[in-house]
């Protein structure tokens, strides 16, 4: 079901990433529309009936070539704009985060230090034992708050991916990068690691579970 398929869509910067997919898809929609409307309508209305003979044929219609050229451009120049202040919004870091967390991915889990606050470290075993599975990390995020997460990875490069989010950031070896998450349902979201890294890259999964800020507050006070 598509209902069930679709990404949840969970924090304001998805909202906006989730809006750029719908403009874009409107836009390929109208083009579509007037494509096929202008090569299906000639086909039926200008079609040749017995006896007709061949129109003369004529050259350069300068209204039309430069609107043909035109209405491009301004499409192409307004979904540029578009993209530009989304991607600038979805980038863009807070002054002040309220929570900041130093995410790193490893072969073959990921850490999450809470700056200030508890560390929860996700299951590690050597690449070549495919022993028991522990239970994947929690990220535990308050709803309606700034989150920094400062992404690195200790030894190859790996990708923090939560589709729910619609977000997915590569964790590169040796270079921290940072981005703000703010999420704004509650609930579980599945996270995975999006760049195949080693045998166990399967294993690499976490999740991000979104609570209100009161309980955000006691979770912390009893992890420390
Ligand atoms: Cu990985």
């Amino acid at each position: 079901m598509l209902a069930d398929s679709w990404p949840a869509n969970a924090t304001v910067q998805s909202s906006v990433m989730a809006s750029t997919w719908f403009a874009f898809a409107a836009a390929a929609a109208g083009v579509a529309f007037v494509v096929l409307a202008l090569v299906l309508y000639p086909l039926v209305r200008w079609r040749r009936r017995p006896g007709d003979a061949m129109p003369e044929p004529f050259r350069n219609n300068y209204a039309l070539e430069i609107g043909w050229t035109a209405v491009p451009l301004l499409l192409v120049a307004g979904l540029f704009t578009y993209t530009f202040r989304a991607e600038a919004r979805v980038d863009g870091l807070a002054r002040h985060p309220d929570v900041v967390v130093a995410v790193s991915g490893y072969r073959w889990g990921w850490t999450f230090a809470y700056r200030g606050g508890p560390t929860i470290d996700g299951p590690s075993y050597p690449p070549a034992v495919f022993g028991e599975r522990a239970a994947a990390p929690e990220l535990v995020l308050p709803l309606g708050e700034t989150t920094r997460i400062e992404l690195s990875a200790r030894d190859v490069n790996h990708g923090f991916w939560v589709p729910d989010f619609l977000f997915k950031r590569d964790a590169i070896a040796g270079q921290t990068t940072s981005f703000d998450l703010d999420p704004s349902k509650l609930g579980t979201f599945a996270g995975k690691c999006s760049s195949f890294c080693g045998l166990d890259h399967t294993r690499m999964l976490f999740s991000v579970r979104v609570v209100s800020p009161r309980a955000f507050i006691a979770w912390e006070r009893g992890r420390t």
